[in-house]
């Protein structure tokens, strides 16, 4: 799972990213502070398996507070886009390159308003024309790919080919063909139709979820509900970011997505203290910070992944005695069998049968995993 961080320069694209991960990356109140990518891990939180059966988990990876598990993800922090990156303007066919494997982007508005639409600080930006020109840039560059290629192009397939290093499956470019019945031949298609389809496409193959960042700014007020409308979720990358590095140093316990925040430390000076009562406020105002809300809806809701615990009926342990120790997440329709062969090539091709740990029946493998199912795999030798 690879999520992609994008927006105009100066938004807090990387304040997010430092937030999700805790890498120590710049971050700074001017456009391009960025200029290679940041590559990252940082976590959905999901309800972990072990309530369910009464146990303490050992995560091989992520992690587990309180019943709540962390599950990896990768995230990609990239440069700032500008208007023409697709044509190589500001840092613009790099932005490009770094997101070609991202499977869902996360789309960094500055709700605030006070940066312009090359990411200058500015008094006042309405943040909604920030939305198109973001769709515009990512459609312009797939088209541009096909255009250069036009040539190459005879079949379906060849699109295909063409946009393999995009994450883009022959699947989806089929299913594209078929939504808007085109011709079977690509290149009987007119302009208007290639542009049509390369839209489509790219919202199959790299959907976008809007972040409404810097909703801790006052003057956020003015565009957060027009930018609710169209989906957004009211963040404040640089409150989460403060409330995990609080935690990190053991002042408070503050767990990702938390709407609250305990203090831990007698010695809090007093910026410190004024510092938590304003976060204190926003959260109270707000529910959260909206970081953990944001990286979870791109995976289960723009994505409608789900998360599959392996186990077994007569153990959850692996054979190095660590409780439920992988969990896994897995894309929309899976079935038992790829569950298996996501385990192991050898789980996959041997597979037997399956069973639903929590009910303890046997399953065969066209068995449609559910969210939070614990999975057992029976295979031969
Ligand atoms: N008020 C407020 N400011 C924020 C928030 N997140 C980021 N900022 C500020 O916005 C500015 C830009 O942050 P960065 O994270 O460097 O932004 P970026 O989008 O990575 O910028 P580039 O790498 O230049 O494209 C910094 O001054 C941050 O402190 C937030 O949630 N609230
Ligand atoms: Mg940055």
């Amino acid at each position: 799972m690879k999520i992609g961080i994008v927006g105009k320069p100066n938004t807090g694209k990387s304040t997010f990213f430092k937030a999700a991960t805790l890498a120590d990356v710049p971050v700074a109140n001017y456009p391009f502070t960025t200029i290679d990518a940041n590559v990252g891990t940082g976590f959905v939180r999901v309800e972990c398996a072990e309530k369910f059966f009464g146990v303490k988990c050992n995560p091989r990876q992520g992690y587990c507070i309180d019943g709540n598990r962390f599950v990896p993800v990768e995230l990609v922090d990239v440069a700032g886009l500008v208007i023409g990156a697709h044509e190589g303007r500001g840092l613009g066919n790099k932005f490009l390159d770094d997101l070609r494997q991202a499977d869902v982007l996360i789309h960094i508005v500055d709700a605030s308003g006070k940066t312009d639409e090359e990411g200058r600080p500015c008094e006042d930006h309405d943040p909604l024309n920030d939305i198109k020109f973001l769709e515009d840039e990512l459609n312009s560059w797939y088209y541009g790919i096909l255009e250069r290629n036009r040539k190459k192009i005879q079949t379906i397939n060849d699109i295909a080919t063409q946009v393999s290093g995009l994450n883009v499956s022959l699947s989806m470019v089929k299913e594209t063909v078929l939504s808007m019945k085109l011709n079977e031949n690509p290149k009987k298609w007119s302009e208007a139709e290639l542009m049509g389809f390369v839209k489509i496409l790219r919202e199959k193959s790299k959907p976008i979820l809007i972040a409404a960042n810097k909703c801790d700014h006052p003057q956020s007020e003015k565009y957060l509900e027009r930018l609710k409308e169209l989906g957004a979720i009211p963040c404040s990358a640089e409150t989460e970011l403060a409330l995990r590095e609080a935690n990190k140093k053991g002042l408070i316990k503050y767990i990702p997505g938390d709407k609250s925040f305990e203090i831990l430390s007698k010695d809090l000076t007093d910026g410190q203290k004024r510092g938590l009562e304003f976060i204190k406020k926003f959260l109270e105002r707000f529910g959260n910070t909206g970081v953990q809300q944001v990286i979870n809806q791109a995976v289960f809701k723009v994505l409608n992944y789900i998360v599959v615990f392996p186990g077994g009926v007569n153990k959850l342990a692996d054979s190095e005695g660590r409780i439920l120790p992988d969990a896994f997440l897995m894309p929309p329709g899976s079935t038992a069998l790829d569950f298996a062969y996501k385990i192991h090539t050898d789980f996959g091709d041997k597979f037997i049968a399956a069973i639903d740990v929590k009910t303890k029946q046997r399953v065969g493998k066209d068995y449609k995993l559910k969210n939070m199912d614990v999975i057992e795999i029976i295979s031969g030798r």
